[in-house]
């Protein structure tokens, strides 16, 4: 190495070491989501160069060691010296720490929009990292290695086109596991080609002998992002109503459009990264739809002088949208900063939706009139349901929290060594009762099928008998009446049929527990209990396998011939009480699976229950078959 890079060299290792130290301070974590994070951190630099105009395609490709290769067609990182650090712009860029690559506790860049952030960490924590750029019909390289220049930046050849290509390897010295997740990279990179309309990004796995590739490439932009989430869903127009504009120095870009289910997905993203939380620019948002709807509704006599003013919650049953703002200075707030706290994005989304959507809705009657009829029939429902849960609330104030009659409920108080099994049919459900331990398990068996949440507004909800036994048995409330504190057991154990059945059953209760008790889920108090397939008999022995493959293994242990009794369970009834709780309730043996959700990810789980639930048929019986997979998705 040459001299003249000696004394700049160790205040860059100063730099780059405190990244070593502390990965978790700039990435987040060092599990699978920080090894990601590091792939999204090198796009990104690309993307802020495709948002500046000078690039449109980025390559991603996972090369057969694991490393990440990431190519653009924008300027190239500048090579000349920068005058401050007397090194190459490129070198500023990879080995010095720049202020504004820093990490909230929810694991988000807080960054001014800067190039180059983060590229550094990055190379801070890759085994090796390769730079080329292509400038000026020069192609110029520098390698590094945990962060330290290991040639000057030298001239390699000639170069027939421009751009920035960088590629590393993750250092196995940091990362627990350092093995890439194709369907993980794709989920994000299609979610950031949504983001930045006409960017082409593709994503290449060569790693095994059949490759694998994606090309994401949306002149749309958000509006196809709606169409993409509403793909399963009946939308009750054709239009995506879109809003685009300037104020205050906020770019501000809305998609909507309603469909015929009674949720709302409502997704906003401050430069390209989501806010799980939403914060100043969602508020500007849901002001100006609220504000904007109930003007034209009143205008047009839809409402009449006396009726009350459309809730932000009616018009927006059924709302699939996406918020995306670009802010020169985002501020962060909350536990978890992950909510936008700039006062200008109000108003500026406010200001633009408002002016738009207000022309929309002139220009286009025949939408506006179903949207307001949609609102107007939301309101009447939560009316109504409003006054069943009065009258449930006073029910529960005058005969105490009686809980339903179905329920065995375990002695146990404290309901951290309390649990709740939620059994499928009547029959498993007096099998659980005589199996379980009384002390910490409760049973609540369920009878015929669980009303389906997606397809019912919240007046019916209330009162399906199955659901209200849940709710009071779980003694949290629901939606805004929800108080974690009160939970009466922290383990909420789904127990159904291993068949297509029993997946579709835990399917309907998870979606109940996602719309309206997602912090259960979130808080990681849900689970799925897992039943063997399989009971294997030979002689005195007795062996239970829960997948083929392990009948296969236990076949061969036990040796092939023909003394093996095999018996497959087609349902909880076959079980007598003993074998439940040897083989899925007994604490000491039982597989459990917990349910997680992941916040950033939960366009894609809203995806999952809408798949499997909506009106739609052929695509949920398609998801059903590919059951594996869902419970992939939703991270089990
Ligand atoms: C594969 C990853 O990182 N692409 C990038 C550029 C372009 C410029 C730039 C990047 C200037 C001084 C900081 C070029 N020409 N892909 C990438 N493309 N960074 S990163 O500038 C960096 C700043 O130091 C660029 C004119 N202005 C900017």
């Amino acid at each position: 190495m040459s001299n003249e890079y000696g004394a700049d060299q160790i205040q860059v290792l100063e730099g780059l070491e405190a990244v070593r130290k502390r990965p978790g301070m700039y990435i987040g974590s060092t599990s699978s989501k920080g090894l990601h994070h590091l792939v999204y951190e090198i796009v990104d630099n690309a993307v802020d160069e495709a948002l500046a105009g000078y690039c449109d395609t980025i390559e991603v490709t996972i090369n057969p060691d694991n490393s990440i290769t990431v190519i653009d067609n924008g300027r190239g990182i500048p090579v000349g010296i920068n005058q401050k650090k007397g090194i190459p712009a490129v070198e500023v860029v990879f080995t010095i720490l720049h202020a504004g690559g820093k990490f909230g506790g929810g694991g988000y860049k807080v960054s001014g929009g800067l190039h180059g952030v983060g590229a550094s960490v990055v190379n801070a924590l890759s085994e090796w990292l390769e730079v080329e750029i292509c400038v000026d019909g020069k192609k110029h390289f520098q390698r590094y290695e945990r962060g330290k220049v290991m040639n000057p930046l030298k001239e390699i050849g000639e170069a027939d086109c421009r751009g920035t290509k960088v590629t590393f390897l993750p250092d196995k010295d940091i990362f627990e596991d350092t093995v890439y997740d194709y369907d993980i990279l794709k989920q994000r990179l299609r979610e950031m080609a949504f983001l930045t309309k006409n960017l082409k990004i593709i994503l290449r796995d060569i790693r095994e002998e059949e490759i694998k590739e994606r090309e994401f490439h949306y002149a749309g932009g958000i509006k196809e992002y709606v169409e993409y989430l509403n793909r399963h869903k009946d939308s009750l127009y054709q239009d995506i109503i879109y809003c685009e504009g300037q104020r205050d120095n906020v770019f501000v870009e809305v998609a909507m459009q309603h469909n015929s289910t009674y949720s709302e997905s409502c997704y906003s993203f401050v430069n390209n990264i989501t806010t799980p939380e939403g914060g100043t620019h969602l508020a500007g948002f849901k002001n100006a739809i609220t504000k904007t709807f109930n003007d034209y509704a009143r205008s047009l006599k839809f409402l009449k002088d006396n009726e009350a003013n459309l809730s932000g919650e009616d018009i927006r049953e059924g709302l699939t949208a996406i918020i995306s703002i670009k802010i020169p200075e985002p501020q962060f707030e909350g536990q978890t900063k992950q909510k936008l706290g700039n006062s200008e994005a109000r108003g500026a989304v406010d200001s633009v939706v408002s002016e738009q959507l207000t022309y929309f809705l002139e220009q286009n009657p025949a939408v506006a009139k179903v949207i307001c009829e949609k609102s107007i029939m939301a309101q009447r429902a939560r009316d109504a349901a409003r006054k069943a849960r009065d009258l449930t609330r006073r029910k529960t104030a005058l005969e105490g929290t009686s809980l339903p009659g179905k329920l065995a409920d375990c002695s146990e108080k404290d309901p951290a060594k309390s649990e709740i099994y939620i059994v499928e049919g009547d029959s498993a459900g007096g099998s659980a009762k005589t199996a379980r331990s009384r002390a910490t398990q409760a049973i609540l068996p369920l009878r015929g099928k669980i009303l389906n949440v997606e397809k019912s507004r919240l007046d019916k909800i209330l009162v399906n008998n199955e659901i209200k036994a849940m709710i009071t048995a779980f003694g949290t409330g629901i939606s805004d009446d929800f108080d974690i504190s009160k939970l009466r057991y922290h383990k909420i154990i789904i127990m159904t049929d291993a068949d297509v059945d029993g997946a579709h059953i835990s399917t309907l209760l998870l979606t109940f527990f996602y719309r309206f008790m997602p912090e259960l889920i979130k808080q990681g108090y849900v689970y799925l209990a897992q039943p063997p397939l399989y009971k294997v008999e030979k002689s005195k022995t007795v062996r239970y396998a829960y997948s083929d493959d392990e009948l296969n293994k236990i076949l061969t242990e036990l040796g092939r011939d023909g003394n093996n009794k095999i018996q497959r369970y087609k349902g909880l009834g076959e079980m007598d009480a003993e074998q439940l709780w040897e083989t899925t309730m007994d604490p000491e043996r039982r597989v459990l699976l917990r349910v997680t959700m992941d916040e950033e990810e939960s366009s894609e789980i809203d995806v999952t229950f809408t798949t499997l639930m909506g009106d739609k048929v052929e695509p949920r019986r398609e998801f059903i078959e590919l059951n594996a997979k869902y419970v992939k998705n939703l991270d089990i």
